[in-house]
């Protein structure tokens, strides 16, 4: 009998553990790892933010989204030549393609081309503000 309560006690405690990690991974990272522009279902997202990009900068110097809530960010490149890198989220955009991610922590996600498109190409710099 006691063994039993400790046994579910312990399987108990495991999928607790085991949630609590799955919860902590998705804090930061996209709610899909898909690149394609397809959206799969699920993945829908309420907002949408669409980042411009030409030579040699970014439409706004800042983008504002909101904490938690599944936004679909999308890179827009007039010239084709420019792609996006956010490395606090793990996300890389080409031009023309998007992906849904959703942030739970508030803060600033900075940005920049990650395509040596010319000669000012380290002034493509902006940052997410998640609030
Ligand atoms: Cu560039």
């Amino acid at each position: 009998m006691k063994k039993g309560l400790l046994l579910v006690f312990l399987l108990a405690a495991t999928v607790l553990v085991l949630a609590a990690c799955g919860s902590k991974n998705n804090d930061a990272a996209p709610a899909s790892a898909n690149n394609s522009g397809v959206e799969e279902p699920g993945t829908a997202a309420s907002t949408e933010l669409v980042i411009e990009a030409s030579r040699f900068k970014f439409d706004q110097p800042v983008y504002k989204i909101k904490k938690g809530e599944a936004t679909k960010i999308t890179l827009d490149s007039s010239d084709g030549i420019h792609g996006i890198s956010i490395p606090d989220l793990n996300v890389k955009l080409d031009a023309g393609k998007s992906e849904v991610v959703t942030i739970n922590d508030a803060g600033e996600y900075e940005f920049q081309c990650n395509v040596m498109c010319g000669t000012g190409h380290s002034k493509m710099v902006a940052k997410i503000v998640v609030e």
